[in-house]
């Protein structure tokens, strides 16, 4: 197809790059890090790169909390270090998708620092959600508004004459201030900070909270906060929950700011391109971001948090496949983000119970093996289907979620803000292991001095057999089946995209052909299977016992 049309069928790694590799030997990721393993990347045969927040920021919520949208947070590395890691992956045939966050800012970003010292009333608190509170003395928030990471979404502030004042809305931590997306200036800046980046070659943004920008005119109360959405169980089949309106998710407002946005990409030459982080469960609403001359893709949550259940998956890729199909979108198909538990130990449990999907499994019983058969069938699922699929950094190593952190080494402010009860999602971002045979893995270089400088987060001591030097050339590994899933999927014209037919198959196995002539099968039950007929195996997630699937077992076929 048109290579403008790249994103419709890329494959894209998430470079979380705090924790992807050291350069400098400070323990922490960095840009000089990712550069060194640019040729890792290229090998893997990946068609581009998201990078989470690189921006200067305090880092009360890893990055997510910007100080200055159009600058290099100096750990991470300068905006000379991000122009030549630019240049550098777009030599290696890699493209970069960078992270925008719009729905907040930091504490310490120069509008919110201005705000504070502005006082109540003054045009520089209109940049944000600045309230009155209720009660006599103004000492109640201004509304029943939880925050994603616990607590109250509002947060009183000390006035300049050192009075307790006026409430701002934070939906996620209290360093992360909401800003007026219905303010003109708070528009026109974030598109500035688009132009930017994308002057500076940057071929796409992955756009956090995509649905959250608009709050509800009066911000009224909200009858049901639970979101996530869970699945829910109807005559015995598990469905996804329906959609109901909400006074800060998904609001139909925020589309009007995607609109000026494409208009901006469509400006450059090749067109620039937006994925949307969007939680929106009903694929009808998901569509909405999607429309022509709105965002490009969204990732597809609802797949990400689907139980290991045939009937649930065939239902979740269908209703996808239909629903963006009708305004002309690509599926985006991701099992694990730096959000949520790794999925090799959410497959290690049982899957079960309508609710069994993100974090909520963690805990219960595991079993490791099981989950990374499964994780291993995932993946050829994932990579099988059409439209365009993310990697999340480590998962093509198999790396689970490290389960026992510390607990004073914990940095997600979930953990503080749930009161001790939620340890949030550091497990999910452990340094990745590189090389040898113990912590930090080549993680961080050796430093002058002949040691080591420990990263950030504590690796596991029992990672010696996941690093992708160890797994490098071992058949039997991840890394392995990845790279061969991808050489395929690259060699095989309209492989991910265009529509899929699915096969007639026994209770428990999934499958379909595509127009490539290339089938996939997945036995999601946990008995043995045989393949449908016609065919032959060119790829399987595990090797086949008597010519069939064995239970968690996918296949890659080409009719004969
Ligand atoms: O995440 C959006 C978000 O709400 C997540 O916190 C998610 O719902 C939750 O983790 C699921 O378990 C984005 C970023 O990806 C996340 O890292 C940030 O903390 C958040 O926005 C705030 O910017």
């Amino acid at each position: 197809h048109d290579p403008a049309h790249w994103w419709r069928d890329a494959v894209i790694y998430q470079v979380y790059i705090r924790s992807f590799a050291d350069g400098d030997g400070d323990g922490l990721g960095d840009i000089a890090g990712l550069r060194s393993r640019l040729p890792y990347l290229a090998d893997l045969g990946v068609d581009a790169l998201w990078i989470n927040p690189w921006y200067p920021s305090p880092m009360a919520d890893a990055g997510y909390d910007v100080a200055d949208y159009r600058a290099v947070e100096p750990r991470f590395g300068s905006l000379e270090d991000a122009e030549a890691l630019l240049r550098e992956a777009h030599e290696a045939g890699l493209r970069v998708l960078l992270d925008i966050v719009p729905n907040h800012t930091s504490d310490r970003h120069a509008w919110f620092v201005e705000a504070l010292a502005a006082g109540p009333g003054s045009p520089a608190r209109e940049r944000y959600v600045f309230r009155p509170g209720r009660g006599d003395a103004g000492e109640l928030p201004p509304n029943e508004w939880q925050s994603v990471f616990g607590g109250s979404a509002w947060q009183r502030v000390t006035e300049p004459d050192g009075a307790p004042g006026e409430w701002y809305l934070h939906l996620f931590a209290p360093e992360q201030p909401d800003v007026n997306w219905e303010h003109p200036e708070v528009r026109k800046d974030f598109e500035e900070t688009l132009r930017f980046w994308f002057d500076r070659g940057v071929d796409g943004f992955r756009i956090d909270v995509a649905h959250s920008l608009v709050k509800q005119d009066g911000l009224p109360d909200a009858a049901d906060l639970e979101w996530p959405r869970q699945p829910v169980e109807v005559d015995g089949e598990l469905r996804r929950a329906p959609w109901q309106p909400h006074p800060f998710w998904d609001r139909d407002e925020v589309h009007e700011i995607y609109r000026d946005w494409r208009r901006i990409a469509d400006s450059y030459d090749p067109p620039r391109v937006f994925v949307a982080e969007a939680w929106v469960d009903e694929p009808e609403r998901l569509a909405r971001y999607l429309r022509a001359d709105e965002l490009h893709t969204a990732f597809n949550f609802t797949y990400l948090q689907a139980p290991w259940d045939a009937g649930y998956l065939k239902h979740v890729i269908t209703e996808t496949l239909d629903e963006l199909g009708a305004v002309g979108a690509p599926a985006t198909w991701v099992l694990s983000n730096h959000d949520v538990a790794r999925h090799v130990s959410r497959y290690a449990r049982e899957q079960d119970a309508p609710g069994s999907s993100v974090m909520q499994l963690l805990g219960r019983p595991a079993d490791l093996d099981l989950g990374r058969r499964r994780a291993r069938a995932a993946v050829l699922l994932t990579l099988g289907l059409p439209g365009s699929a993310y990697v999340y950094q480590g998962e093509e190593l198999g790396l689970p979620e490290v389960e026992d952190l510390p607990e004073d080494v914990l940095d997600d402010p979930t953990w503080e803000r749930s009161g001790h009860t939620d340890r949030g999602r550091d497990g999910c971002r452990v340094p990745v292991p590189w090389s040898g045979t113990q912590p930090p893995y080549g993680f961080s270089p050796a430093s002058s001095d002949g040691g080591e400088r420990q990263p950030w987060l504590p690796q596991p001591a029992d990672w010696a057999a996941l690093t992708a030097e160890a797994e490098c050339g071992d058949p039997g590994s991840m890394l392995e089946l990845y790279r061969a899933a991808l050489r395929v999927r690259r060699a095989t014209p309209g492989f991910g995209d265009g529509p899929l037919t699915w096969l007639d198959l026994p209770d428990g196995v999934i499958g379909f052909t595509r127009d490539s002539g290339l089938a996939c099968v997945v036995n999601v039950s946990a008995a043995h299977s045989p393949l449908p007929s016609g065919y032959d195996v060119l790829l399987s997630s595990d090797p086949l016992v008597d010519g069939g699937l064995p239970a968690a077992t996918s296949a890659w076929l080409i009719g004969h």
